[in-house]
């Protein structure tokens, strides 16, 4: 566990801002006892949740099926093609034209930018896991085609085992890809994940990462982009009433929503926060008891107007050496200054981990809810409760004490 003052101070410092803020803060907070030991910031590639359509599922292929997938390294092949000639010049496997591993690394070279991103699905509340991706700006591969005429978005794809039933499509508007706001983070073909070959199984060798976006965007084993003049999301995603165009929506959850029971001592509750678009202020929690705890509290019930919310900490950044793949300097990574600390604390489109410290309870039951609260002053479930755009609901677990 480290007790080093800076990280103390830092807490510290934390809870002084909230106050300011008008925000009540934990009554035990400066006790580093009570806070947990600092938490990673990469999930390994394994250890991501797995969201994979096809059958069979594209990374269980092996050996002869896997190149003749052309999911190797040597045997990938991405094609960009354009729906009719006059629009740009095709890169194909038929013409040998095709972009390959090795023109991407090449590529890479000059043009290779890294971030700190985590997948999230929309239908799920929790992210899948958080990497350090590396990859081209899908502008630069665009750029291949030379002059690109009456283009408006772009659709692209796996492999999907050659069966149209199994595709899995998504897309972009061309601003989307070629004008990035400055300071943002554009769509990348990755081809790096944690400073090692994405595996087959978060869909390597090639992989496209959309930052903003929930996960159906990061399309996986990706092997063919589409220049099209047709102006509408045409993702598999946009069925089933799910919202296409999505940011990432700034939320907490907590590690664990089970219900927990404790005796008359000090409770420590930890989760994480996704950081969408919207970044991130503070994170608040509401302890309420209860002789009937329920999870579910609808939005019209009164006790949410006269609720007390009080500051969660946010765990301060890391020490970035130990954190990142060993040889990455974090000066090389989007969003980190010179001097390799990030420029804004936590980061968009990435984790934050929480900690919730309560004061010994008197016996009974109580339900604990917490929420983000973003750089726009929206508190969760706000300000677009929409779970078709992602999962922000105000995450309750249930404490009893003995
Ligand atoms: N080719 C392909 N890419 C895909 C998917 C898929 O089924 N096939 N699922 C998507 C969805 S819905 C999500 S949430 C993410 C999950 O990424 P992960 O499995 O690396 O965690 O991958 C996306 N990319
Ligand atoms: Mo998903």
């Amino acid at each position: 566990m480290n007790t080093s003052p800076s990280r103390r101070e830092v807490l510290r410092a934390g809870a002084a801002s909230l106050a300011l803020a008008g925000i009540a803060t934990p009554s035990v907070i400066a006790d580093d006892a009570h806070l947990p030991a600092p938490r990673g910031y990469l999930t390994s590639a394994g250890d991501f949740d797995d969201v994979s359509r096809g059958n069979p599922i594209p990374h269980t292929l092996k050996a002869e099926a896997l190149t003749r997938a052309r999911l190797t390294a040597s045997s990938w092949r991405l094609e960009i093609v354009a729906e009719d000639e006059a629009q740009a010049k095709n890169l194909t496997l038929s013409a040998n034209t095709a972009i390959t591993y090795d023109r991407l690394l090449e590529l890479g070279k000059s043009k290779a930018i890294r971030y700190l991103k985590a997948l999230q699905c929309n239908n799920i509340a929790v992210p899948l896991g958080q990497g350090l991706w590396e990859g081209v700006p899908l502008r630069d591969l665009l750029g291949l085609c030379g002059p690109i005429a009456n283009v408006r978005r772009v659709f692209y794809w796996g492999f999907h085992n050659d069966d149209p039933k199994q595709l899995f499509q998504s897309s972009l508007a061309m601003n989307q890809v070629l004008d990035t706001p400055p300071g943002e983070m554009p769509p990348i073909v990755a081809y790096r994940l944690n400073g090692q070959e994405i595996p087959l199984e978060r869909g390597g060798p090639v992989r496209m990462i959309v930052p903003w976006a929930h996960g159906f965007k990061s399309v996986k084993w990706l092997q063919r982009i589409v220049l099209t003049n047709q102006y509408q999301a045409n993702d598999t995603y946009a069925l089933a009433n799910n919202d296409p165009e999505s940011y990432l929506k700034t939320a907490a959850y907590f590690d664990s929503i089970a219900e927990q029971k404790f005796s008359a001592q000090p409770i420590r509750i930890t989760g994480t926060a996704m950081v969408g678009w919207p970044g991130l202020k503070r994170i608040e929690y509401w302890l309420r008891a209860t002789e009937h705890p329920s999870r579910d509290l609808p939005g019209e019930d009164p006790a949410w107007g006269s609720a007390t919310w009080s500051a969660a900490v946010i765990d301060p950044a890391p020490d970035w050496a130990a954190e990142l793949p060993k040889g990455t300097s974090a000066a090389t990574i989007w969003g980190f200054g010179k001097e390799g600390q990030p420029r804004e604390w936590p980061m968009r489109f990435s984790l934050a981990h929480w900690t919730i410290v309560l004061p010994p309870l008197k016996r009974g039951q109580y339900e604990l809810r917490v929420r983000t609260v973003d750089q726009n002053d929206f508190a969760q479930p706000q300000p677009r409760p929409s779970q078709r755009s992602g999962k922000n609901q105000v995450q309750c677990k249930i404490l009893s004490i003995q």
